[in-house]
């Protein structure tokens, strides 16, 4: 018996070929003019010998309640019952002994794409039935730019994002000059947070070289941006200072829009002497910057001198704030974009995260629903998502956050299911020491993860492939049964019906599940999004039609040019003012500078990172920048990927130069390490990267033991800091690196 199915996942649809119950392929979703190859690997790895197979609990906890958190430790297989008992006691210790605020659910992680079966709504939703968790904030995309843009621009940073920036059709009609901050990354718009089916970036991209519309690159890698893009190579953590630059220009060659900065934006007069060298003593001139830049004085002016002539939108990677200081460059875009007078013209401005996730710049009707309701969570402490390592190592000690000033919680018990921190999080050696602090960790996970291993209690959890779900996202217009297309494997089971176990045991199945299987909440949660389009007038078939079509397009698309960001306040921005305190772009914000943050003061300014190669540090003299993996989607079915010969350790991109200078050959295995750890890469020659940088991409599960991570895990060797008092975001960027030969 053979059968083929299209499901969806976070790098698009695809089809599933299933023989006699096993899944032996993939290919393609048809309307689709440019898929992700992500799935392919996916017959090998649901059957991987590196699935949880059944309910595990480590040793040294279950015989000892010992916290030896680390890779090797020895685990013991119970039956469901006995697991589900022994989580649940646990918990139930806990919440008695500590109280609800001592347990940790905030359980970051991209988990899978089905609407249903999304492990962190889960977890969430079952802490909450047994009274609550801390949570945590934000996110370790874009936390910095949560934090520093609705100061700046009055608006929820996601909602600008996803859904007020100018539309790719726009730009195709309006742009004539698209600086791209840290390109915009054709590898990465594979991927969409709860899917995308049709992926279009490349060919707008290639629409807009077509058009003659000129494409300027600046970051350290050339192949960060689409190809006909001009490159500017800029040192990592640097562009703050090139911004600087351009504005100097403008505001020195008379280029400056003053009319608008008067009428838009509030607080240049601050801002002014700090640019001009008046309250510093240091002009920001393009001498200035290309000696922290490394770009050239000239190609800067020039540059500025083209900004102003042209319709110019200015567009920022997400991995600009991914490194100490980033709220700085997000906010010197859009005082620059200020500066150039397009805030509110189509095609001009600032946009930030194009080409960071596929569904950036489409336009698509916003429709609502399709989620599982969490509950209410009666505990309120949370903590920033990228401070976790701080808040483990020093309960009780306060933190500064965006103006409030409050102390970590006091963990005992981490709850984690759809996310692998032991891949995600920064500095995994100090990470580890941590991990080791709280009394329990529970983890569902359908592999032995990094994370699993170093966990008390692992529950086996099912993948999408052997469950049903309806798979849906914001940024596309399709819509899916996910059907179940195989047998769970092993004892796998869903991680509703884990928790469900788990709420009853703890004497709130009912308040949990409300008395519905995993079928009747997926029937229950669709008819709620059917009365929802119903009203909007969106024909939508009934659960059982979809079931039968497998797939439906819902006619969503939007008006390809419904958005310009901020046109309505340009035409009147009494009328129409922006949602900051002054109603106008924040150049001097009066909230921020209340704060007194000296990392995050009232205007943008440069600040130099702790590490950088204006900065370097003989014993790691290399600027590592650690991107996204193009071969697939963070850590998911890295043991399956691994497998592929010569796959790991990971790809290391060095320049030539740099390399030689080491005796590095091109392919040759080679050590990567600074003073927090260590890790194996395989050295590729790339002279698309700035001679001092390396890219190291994410995604390797760190390996058991101590010494050199061998899988190329860049999270041994990144700074565990925070971006700064005000947005304390991830600081994965800001790291300096030696490589040697072994
Ligand atoms: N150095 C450095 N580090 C970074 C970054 C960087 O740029 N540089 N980027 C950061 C960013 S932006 C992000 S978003 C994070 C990503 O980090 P994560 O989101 O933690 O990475 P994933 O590998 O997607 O983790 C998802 C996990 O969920 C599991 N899973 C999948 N489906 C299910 C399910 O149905 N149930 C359960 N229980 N589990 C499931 C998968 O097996 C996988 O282990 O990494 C961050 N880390
Ligand atoms: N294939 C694939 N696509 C993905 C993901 C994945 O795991 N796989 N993950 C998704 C997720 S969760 C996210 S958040 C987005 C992230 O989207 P981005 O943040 O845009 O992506 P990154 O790959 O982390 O970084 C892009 C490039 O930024 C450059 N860069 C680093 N530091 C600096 C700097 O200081 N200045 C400049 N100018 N450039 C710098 C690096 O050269 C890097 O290659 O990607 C998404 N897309
Ligand atoms: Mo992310």
């Amino acid at each position: 018996m053979k059968t083929t199915k299209v499901t969806s996942s976070h790098w698009g649809a695809f089809e599933v070929t299933v023989k006699d119950g096993r899944i032996v392929g993939t290919a393609p979703f048809g309307p689709d003019p440019d898929p992700s190859p992500i799935a392919e690997i996916i017959p090998k790895a649901v059957y991987h010998k590196t699935r949880v197979a059944r309910p595990s609990i480590r040793k040294g906890w279950l015989e000892g309640r010992d916290k030896d958190r680390c890779g090797g430790a020895e685990f013991v297989e119970l039956p469901w019952d006995e697991a589900l008992d022994i989580a649940a006691e646990e918990i139930g210790r806990v919440r008695r002994e500590h109280g609800n605020g001592a347990i940790f659910g905030g359980s970051y992680g991209w988990s899978s794409a089905g609407r249903f079966h999304h492990a962190q709504s889960q977890v969430h939703r079952f802490l909450n039935s047994v009274g609550g968790y801390v949570s945590s904030y934000g996110n370790y995309s874009f936390a910095a730019a949560m934090a520093i843009m609705p100061h700046v621009i009055g608006m929820n940073f996601r909602q600008y994002a996803y859904g007020y920036q100018n539309s790719w059709a726009t730009i195709r009609d309006n742009t004539e000059t698209l600086v791209m901050f840290g390109g915009i990354n054709p590898k990465n718009s594979q991927v969409s947070m709860g899917g995308i089916s049709r992926h279009e970036t490349k060919g707008w991209c290639e629409a807009f070289a077509e058009k003659g519309m000129r494409l300027i690159n600046i970051g350290p890698q050339r192949g960060d941006a689409p190809p006909g893009s001009e490159w500017m190579p800029v040192r990592p953590g640097s562009d703050t200072a090139l911004m600087l630059a351009l504005a100097y220009v403008l505001e020195n060659e008379g280029l400056a829009d003053h009319a608008h900065l008067a009428r838009f934006a509030t607080g240049y007069d601050r801002f002014r002497p700090y640019l001009m060298g008046d309250s510093d003593g240091v002009p920001k001139t393009p001498e200035w910057a290309a000696e922290l830049t490394g770009a050239d004085a000239t190609a800067i002016r020039n540059l500025a001198r083209h900004m102003a002539k042209t319709r110019t939108l200015i567009t920022v990677a997400f991995a600009l704030q991914r490194g100490q200081h980033g709220e700085q460059p997000y906010w010197m875009a859009a005082v620059l974009a200020a500066m150039l007078g397009q805030i509110g013209l189509p095609g001009g401005g600032v946009g930030y995260g194009y080409g960071a996730l596929g569904g950036v710049g489409v336009s698509i009707r916003a429709v609502p629903g399709l989620a599982l309701p969490q509950g209410d969570n009666p505990i309120k402490d949370f903590i920033p998502v990228a401070r976790i390592a701080d808040a483990l190592l020093h309960p009780g000690e306060p933190y500064d956050f965006n103006g409030r000033n409050a102390p970590y919680p006091d963990i005992r018990l981490v709850y984690w299911a759809g996310g692998n921190p032991f891949h995600h999080h920064q500095d995994l050696n100090r990470f580890e020491e941590a991990w080791r602090r709280p009394e329990t960790v529970i983890v569902n996970e359908p592999y032995w993860t990094a994370t699993a291993k170093r966990a008390d209690i692992v529950f086996p959890a099912t993948t999408p492939y052997e469950r049903e779900d309806i798979g849906r996202s914001f940024l596309d217009p399709f819509l899916f049964h996910m059907p179940p297309l195989i047998e769970p494997e092993a004892d796998a089971r869903d991680d509703y019906d884990i928790f469900a176990d788990l709420a009853t045991r703890l004497g709130k199945g009912e308040l949990f599940s409300e008395g519905r299987s995993s079928e009747d909440w997926l029937r229950h949660l669709y008819s709620q999004f059917r009365q929802i389009t119903a009203a909007d007038d969106i024909p939508t078939p009934d659960y059982d039609e979809l079931k039968e079509k497998n797939w439906v397009e819902l006619p969503i698309w939007g008006d390809e040019h419904a958005v310009t960001p901020f046109d309505k306040f340009r035409e009147d921005p009494d009328a129409h003012p922006m949602q900051t305190p002054s109603g106008k772009l924040e150049i001097f914000s009066e909230t921020i500078a209340s704060f007194d943050y000296d990392d995050c003061p009232g205007h943008p300014v440069w600040i130099p990172p702790c590490e950088w190669l204006g900065a370097a540090d003989p014993a790691a003299p290399l600027h590592m920048v650690s991107p996204q993996p193009g071969d697939k989607l963070h850590s998911q079915m890295e043991s399956a990927i691994a497998d592929e010969p010569d796959a790991r350790p990971v790809r290391l991109e060095i320049h030539p130069v740099d390399a030689t200078a080491r005796k590095i050959n091109d392919g040759e295995v080679v050590r990567v390490k600074n003073h927090r750890g260590s890790c194996l890469a395989r050295a590729s020659f790339n002279d698309g990267v700035l001679k001092g940088v390396v890219a190291l991409p994410t995604g390797a599960w760190l390996a058991d033991g101590d010494g050199d991570d061998p899988h190329g895990n860049p999270n041994v060797l990144t700074h565990d800091i925070g971006t700064s008092r005000l947005g304390q975001g991830t600081s994965a960027h800001t790291a300096m690196v030696e490589v040697e030969t072994l």
